[in-house]
């Protein structure tokens, strides 16, 4: 057996020197992910988007964490040169939870999805996450069975996941109603309406409500550390108004990509890659610069989080 080096919280893991830091002082930590990087937005401004990010998670007043595999091992928190590897390196899979074990003996790099970077984040001990958009169920479900294993990790693993909403090309109501079967929270920042990643608005009503960061670390107490209920809170912050793109105008652009991906046979993990792509060249990089605000402001939210439960 491989003895841990020190600040390891687990042997499989390792964490950089900051982020054991903080953990072991009990100062506030945010995951980030980086399919998001390695698979949703295009470079260079990928790797710039993820350096901005953590930034303004430094200046909200916690550690970012940013997760991935690198040569089959998963590391919590990430140096400058390891963003530009994620960002730019041509091997980098798209690792969901069914794919850690397969990365890791390979010993290959790896971007993790929601649901894997949520779960390494809760081996680490890590307690807030901010990201983009959430999986979940997609459109024609009942025929693809096109269902994110984001969901089924969101009902299992105590991590509070800062998101824009669902990926903009999924069913949301069917998305709602899962999360529900699966005991998860849905909460809206500061809107009554659940929001649909690109949009502020959908149609459909906010599942809960809070209006500040401290209103949603009392429900993080109250979910894990009192009644030890097991699973995520989601909270669900709308893109800020000034970028948001609206419903109505992405709306025919998501469809004629969906249209296109199934025209050329995309499917499985490939289809949100394929569909964020096609979204940005229709949308005339429009839609890549809402993607970038909706993350820094998910950031700012999610650093006053991890502050406000830190204090709990
Ligand atoms: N939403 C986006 N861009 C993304 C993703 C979601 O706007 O890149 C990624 C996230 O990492 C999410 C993953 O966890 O897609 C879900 O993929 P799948 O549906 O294959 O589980
Ligand atoms: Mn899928």
């Amino acid at each position: 057996m491989t003895i841990p080096p020190t600040g390891t919280a687990h042997p499989y893991l390792s964490l950089s020197a900051e982020v054991a830091d903080a953990l072991a002082d009990r100062r506030p930590v945010v995951a980030l992910e980086s399919t998001i990087i390695s698979h949703g937005m295009p470079y260079p401004r990928n790797v710039e988007m993820a350096v901005e990010v953590e930034q303004i998670i430094r200046d909200g007043g916690a550690t970012p964490a940013t997760i991935a595999i690198l040569d089959g091992v998963p590391r919590i928190g990430l140096d400058a040169a390891e963003l530009e590897v994620l960002a730019s390196h041509p091997d980098v899979a798209k690792v969901s939870l069914r794919d850690l074990p397969y990365v890791m003996a390979r010993k290959a790099h790896g971007a993790t999805t929601v649901a894997s970077t949520m779960r390494l984040a809760a081996l680490a001990g890590i307690s807030v996450f901010v990201t983009g958009g959430l999986g979940g169920v997609h459109r024609g479900a009942e025929r693809t069975f096109d269902i994110s294993a984001d969901l089924t990790e969101l009902g299992r693993t105590d991590v509070a996941v800062v998101c824009a909403g669902v990926k903009s090309i999924l069913d949301i109501g069917l998305t709602l109603e899962t999360l529900e079967t699966l005991g998860v929270p849905v909460v809206v920042h500061g809107s009554d309406t659940f929001p649909s990643f690109y949009s502020r608005s959908s149609d459909h009503p906010a599942p809960l409500r809070a209006d500040s960061a401290g209103e949603l670390a009392a429900m993080m107490s109250a979910k894990w550390d009192g009644l030890g209920l097991e699973g995520a809170i989601v909270v669900a912050n709308p893109v800020p108004a000034a970028d948001e793109i609206p419903a109505g105008e992405i709306g025919a652009l998501i469809d004629q990509a969906l249209s296109e991906s199934v025209e050329r046979g995309v499917h499985g993990k490939d289809i949100t890659p394929f569909l964020l792509g096609r979204i940005v060249e229709l949308t005339g990089g429009r839609s890549l610069e809402t993607n970038i605000s909706l993350v820094r402001d998910n950031a700012r939210l999610g650093a006053s989080l991890a502050v406000s439960y830190s204090r709990s």
